[in-house]
């Protein structure tokens, strides 16, 4: 029987890239006096990097080779911290609501018993952020784990962030289902040995999630309706 479910946060709690992420990086080049800016255009592009030191970095061998800096790594770090500092400021301010349903799916999985995680590649601050002012820190305790950032050397699509909440819950993956938005999530849960159920998003309806259970436009409420992408309704 079904014993417990795994979340991932970006673009399945929550539609934290655009006007989270996104904003916080160009926000942190600015006040770093950077002449970069990431159009949403380019970040759909720059989002199959996960982990945002990972992504500035294919950002400057992909679109900006010219730049230059002694201590690049360490520079990276910085811009990283700083853009981490805006998000957090961000989210605290209000401003990425939970998706449709993510809300009502937490209160009836807890009626129901199950036990919850979470499994991200986020920066673990960026998570307790985004379910304090959404949710209120109490419900921190609701997550039996929270897997997030380099608790694991490989990111997504790795599977080793899912692999790592399992042991942790001492957990058999065929008990648990995963929830993702995006094919480097669905692989990483795969990997993991996990059923996955798809809530698609702007920069992941085009994406392939062979091996879903399911594919939803989101998890739905009575007043918006989902729509079924893909899958089966019995399955
Ligand atoms: C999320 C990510 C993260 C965030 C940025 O992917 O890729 O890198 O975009 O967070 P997933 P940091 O939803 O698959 O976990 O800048 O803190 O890395
Ligand atoms: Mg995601």
């Amino acid at each position: 029987a079904l014993e417990a479910l795994i979340f991932d946060v970006d673009g399945t709690l929550a539609n934290t890239e655009r006007d989270g992420h996104l904003t916080a990086f160009n926000l942190a080049f600015k006040e770093l006096d950077l002449d970069w800016h990431w159009s949403n255009k380019i970040y759909h592009e720059l989002l199959n990097v996960t982990g945002g030191k990972l992504r500035i970095k294919y950002y400057l061998t992909k679109y900006n080779q010219t730049f230059e800096h002694q201590y690049l790594d360490d520079f990276i770090d910085s811009i990283h911290q700083l853009k981490t500092k805006i998000y957090v400021r961000l989210m605290s301010q209000g401003a990425v609501p939970l998706r449709i349903g993510v809300k009502r799916l937490f209160n009836e999985a807890r009626k129901a018993n199950l036990r919850l995680a979470i499994a991200t590649t986020t920066t673990p601050i960026n998570v307790d952020a985004l379910i304090t002012s959404t949710l209120g820190s109490e419900s921190l305790d609701w997550f039996e784990v929270i897997g997030s950032g380099n608790i694991v050397s490989k990111l997504k699509p790795a599977g080793d962030i899912y692999t790592y909440v399992l042991k942790q819950m001492r957990l058999d993956p065929a008990k648990c289902f995963a929830f993702e938005d995006s094919h480097n999530g669905i692989i990483s849960a795969t990997e993991a040995g996990l059923k996955t159920l798809i809530t698609t998003n702007e920069y992941t309806k085009s994406h392939c999630f062979d091996g879903a259970m399911v594919v939803l436009n989101h998890l739905g409420e009575s007043n918006v309706p989902f729509q079924l992408i893909k899958g089966d309704k019995t399955n």
